[in-house]
């Protein structure tokens, strides 16, 4: 139809945090009232377990295969290259992509081992599609270990994960002067009170991202 204007995209909107902090959970939440609003959305996640990248780094989390740290962080990476146009294709087609972990937890979580810069970590991820909301749940990492399962994974370790944290922040503190538009949560709440505070942010981003450009990441 030639009179219609430019498909209405869908937006990015992505989940970070340290580990048990509630992503997946409210992740879900935002993209189940999403659909009840008459919205397409998606549920998205990386690592993306499933791929054969995402097999090699199962087995690194889980302890089962040892994988140089650099190495590993270019496997991270290049499990979300392998969902790039996916990702684009969706949002192009007016989805909402609602993504638990990307290059933000790539970063963070690599750049908290000695000897692995952020620019360095950074490099691997620039070109994928920017996400047009980032949504970090705070919690403290005491917080965070009384919820489940915490401790069986590579990377939950107490003092590893305060450093995340704050590799995390100084992300943030960093991304204010370019205007990427971070969101900080308390996530030490109520499921349902988060999941309304998100819910309000989730539809105003949604109808923001309108004649707005899928954005790359970090330029
Ligand atoms: N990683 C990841 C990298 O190193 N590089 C990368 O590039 C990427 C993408 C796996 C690891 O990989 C690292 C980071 C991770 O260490 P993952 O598969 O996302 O990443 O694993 P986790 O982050 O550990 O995911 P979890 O499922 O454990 O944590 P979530 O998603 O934050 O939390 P969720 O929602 O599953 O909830 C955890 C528990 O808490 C409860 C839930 O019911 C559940 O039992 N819960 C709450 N309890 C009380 N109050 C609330 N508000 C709660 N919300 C949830
Ligand atoms: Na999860």
């Amino acid at each position: 139809d030639a009179t219609a204007g430019p498909a209405k995209r869908g937006a990015f909107i992505l989940f970070e945090g340290v580990d048990r902090c509630g992503k997946t959970t409210q992740a879900n939440l935002l993209v189940e009232s999403l659909k009840q609003a008459g919205h397409d959305a998606c549920f998205m996640r990386f690592p993306d377990r499933t791929t054969p990248i995402g097999h090699m780094i199962n087995g690194f989390l889980r302890n089962t295969t040892d994988i140089d740290d650099r190495c590993v962080h270019l496997l991270f990476s290049a499990n979300r290259w392998e969902a790039e146009s996916k990702i684009r294709e969706l949002l192009k087609a007016g989805t909402t992509v609602v993504c638990d972990r990307y290059a933000y937890s790539g970063v963070a979580f690599s750049a908290s081992k000695p000897g692995l810069s952020v620019r360095w970590c950074k490099d691997p991820d620039r070109g994928l599609p920017a996400p047009d909301k980032i949504l970090f749940l705070d919690i403290s990492v005491e917080d965070a270990m009384k919820r489940g399962q915490f401790g069986e994974e590579r990377y939950e370790k107490e003092e590893f994960q305060r450093t995340v944290r704050a590799t995390f922040l100084a992300l943030m503190e960093e991304d204010k002067a370019s205007g990427v538009a971070w969101q900080l949560i308390d996530a030490n709440r109520e499921i349902g009170s988060i999941q309304d505070e998100i819910q309000k942010i989730g539809t105003s981003v949604v109808g923001e991202v309108e004649g707005k450009e899928i954005g790359s990441l970090w330029s």
